[in-house]
């Protein structure tokens, strides 16, 4: 019996593995990772930073794939058991509110969100600059663009899975034109997903942690569980060769997710294995998404690995909120409504 409750639906068939005795921190990976390799289909090199969700009795996933040619884009892919994975090799055909073609210049980072009866696409677009975009779908065949919410440059949102009172919720970081050595976590809202605002800031880089002392940014879409929203993010440290991202994890406060009610110090993730260490971009763990089992409190994280593949993890509700308490570090203005 869990101590803590997923408030999701049940999912009894997502992928999962125990948690191996030699296993030294809250979450664990998969044993046949990275579940995405190089060069899944003609014209694409690497997958990686991908969304999945539970659709009609399987999965369906966004894919953000690296072009040949470099440029990122989007593809649909599909998926029995949410490890094996068939691909649509077309771009998704994104259209405007007219119905007519209305293709992102390179898309990235994508999130897949399913609010109400409707799925959100989140992801970094061009918008003079590294920007929002958002589309909507209810049936994976027509991809609606909506609104950018933001002026550039932001490329790092997430949607929340359910309306707070019934506004729309985004978790997002406003950041420079180029690979931002600074940034913080902020949410918005809006009615109507034209018109974003209520703009609060929800938790600050760390200092005494040097794994996100750089910058930090939303991940996977936050879960909602009895003791508030679980949010896993990425937290970036700078070294003298380079970034290196890790996962993190905090409990946002359930009625007003700007308030921070408690965030873990650790990393609950780190690269570590050579997919995680060695790739296009070496030592980035990016997590985008999560699936979650409410009965039995599993959570399966899938997570870009250095920018070259798409890696799965596993936690449960209660590994996971008795780490972050029992390792906790709250900053004072992560601890309020993040107005100053
Ligand atoms: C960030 C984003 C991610 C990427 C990461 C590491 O700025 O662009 O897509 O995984 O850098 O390269």
């Amino acid at each position: 019996m869990n101590r803590a409750k997923i408030l999701t639906d049940n999912l009894p068939d997502m992928p999962w593995q125990e948690k191996p005795s030699a296993s030294k921190g809250p979450v664990w990976r998969y044993t046949e990772n990275p579940i995405i390799d190089r060069n899944p289909f003609p014209g694409v090199a690497r997958i990686f930073n991908s969304a999945v969700v539970p659709y009609q009795g399987e999965y369906i996933g966004v894919f953000r794939g690296e072009q040949t040619d470099g440029v990122p884009q989007l593809y649909l892919g599909y998926s029995k058991d949410a490890i094996h994975w068939t691909y649509e090799q077309e771009k998704i055909p994104f259209v405007n509110e007219k119905g007519e073609p209305y293709m992102p210049r390179y898309a990235y980072d994508p999130r897949l969100i399913k609010v109400e009866d409707t799925y959100y696409i989140i992801w970094c677009t061009d918008f003079y600059g590294a920007a929002l975009g958002l589309a909507k779908t209810t049936d994976f065949k027509k991809f609606e663009r909506l609104e950018n919410p933001f002026l550039p440059f932001n490329r790092n949102g997430v949607f929340f899975p359910k309306k707070i009172n019934n506004n729309f919720l985004l978790l997002s970081r406003p950041s420079d034109s180029g690979h931002t050595p600074f940034g913080d976590i902020f949410l918005s809202e809006s009615p109507d997903l034209i018109y974003w605002g209520k703009h609060r800031h929800v938790m600050s880089k760390g200092t005494n942690q040097w794994w996100q002392s750089l910058k930090i940014g939303g991940g996977a879409a936050p879960i909602e569980t009895s003791e508030g929203w679980l949010l896993f993010y990425h937290g970036v440290t700078g070294t003298c060769n380079g970034y290196v991202y890790s996962m993190g994890a905090c409990i946002l406060d359930h009625d007003n997710p700007a308030i921070v009610k408690c965030r873990c110090k650790n990393f609950i993730l780190t690269p570590e294995t050579w997919y995680e260490e060695r790739g296009f971009v070496s030592n980035v763990i990016f997590p985008c998404a999560t699936l979650t089992d409410a009965e039995t409190g599993k959570i399966a994280i899938y997570y870009g690995a250095a920018d070259s593949y798409v890696g799965l993890a596993f936690t449960t509700i209660d590994e996971i909120i008795d780490y972050i308490k029992t390792n906790e570090y709250t900053y004072a203005d992560d601890n309020n409504t993040g107005l100053i």
